[in-house]
């Protein structure tokens, strides 16, 4: 954490050199690790009461915490996915639904769904949108041992080995994950933004990519998945712009000819394996209707994922 503070130092201090010509690098930087120090103590201080009342209740096998990243700066064209955290809570716990996912958990539960808060990424510039399925997934891996496998709906492949300069960029996480051994199978389902790079990247890493072009042919192979045996689970990403824009039009990167929410639903409900973890991502509230239709859709994704994990 020290050395991604300090990264973020850094960054601050690029862009406002001017500003802070008073107070002294270390200073700032010091105040800043204190803010990350005590945001992360907090999120794990919650994380620690949520297991004492899930054990409390009887236990779980698996309960599902929910952890906000508001963070944009890795992305390519516009950066409003930092704003997302606040308004898929908001929607996930609106008075327009109830608390049951459609398979029937409830969400009140703790032993389904508890809330550990937002990392301070104010304070962590460096870090990276879609870019934070690559530390996630790293973190996943290497907190169990060993490789997952990763199903990513997406309209595009995120698979550059490195996009604008950026190695870290939105566009470039499955690149690194593959790279780094943290997935043994990734299957990418919605895809219909790609071109030669993305294809050849695909082939290089062993990638199973499925086009919505021949998304009619595909579908029972998908909507019958078996995951993550004899690896370490199963972890799901889901880039909210894998739906058409009709279904989610609060994006960043719009691409029509996507999967309906009942297709990705589909998918979900029916896959076999253990989950055990996920990320909701691109989700842009400046590109949302005003009535925050996508906010609803991102909240629905993120009440059914949580749904799979628990146990
Ligand atoms: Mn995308």
């Amino acid at each position: 954490m020290l050395k991604i503070g300090q990264r973020g130092i850094r960054h601050l201090q690029r862009f406002s050199t001017a500003s802070f010509t008073t107070v002294s690098a270390s200073s700032i930087e010091k105040g800043q690790n204190r803010v990350v120090d005590a945001s992360l103590t907090l999120i794990r201080e919650r994380a620690k009461l949520k297991g004492e009342l899930v054990r409390l209740l009887g236990g779980a096998k698996a309960s599902t915490s929910l952890l906000g990243v508001p963070l944009g700066h890795n992305s390519s064209f516009l950066q409003g996915p930092a704003f997302a955290p606040p308004r898929i809570r908001e929607a996930i716990w609106c008075g327009s639904t109830n608390s049951s996912t459609e398979e029937g958990k409830e969400l009140k539960d703790p032993r389904v769904l508890t809330d550990v808060g937002d990392v301070p990424v104010q304070e962590i510039r460096d870090c990276g949108d879609h870019s934070i399925s690559y530390p996630v997934i790293r973190a996943v891996s290497e907190k169990l041992g060993g490789p997952v496998d990763v199903l990513h709906l997406d309209a595009h492949p995120d698979i550059y080995d490195c996009f604008e300069g950026n190695k870290y960029s939105h566009a470039s996480s499955f690149a690194r994950i593959m790279e780094g051994g943290h997935a043994r199978r990734l299957l990418q389902v919605g895809i219909r933004s790609i071109n030669k790079e993305g294809r050849e990247q695909g082939k290089r890493f062993g990638v199973e990519q499925y086009e919505m072009r021949t998304f009619s042919r595909d579908r029972e192979v998908l909507e019958n998945l078996k995951l993550g045996e004899g690896v370490k689970g199963v972890y799901i990403s889901i880039d909210v712009d894998c739906l058409d824009p009709a279904f989610a039009p609060g994006v960043s990167h719009i691409e029509p000819g996507g999967l309906s929410f009942r297709d990705v639903l589909n998918i979900l409900h029916n896959l076999q394996g253990d989950v055990v973890g996920a990320d909701v991502v691109e989700f842009n509230p400046q590109r949302d209707t005003v009535d925050g239709m996508t906010a609803m859709v991102a909240a629905k994704l993120v009440r059914e994922l949580a749904a799979k994990i628990s146990k």
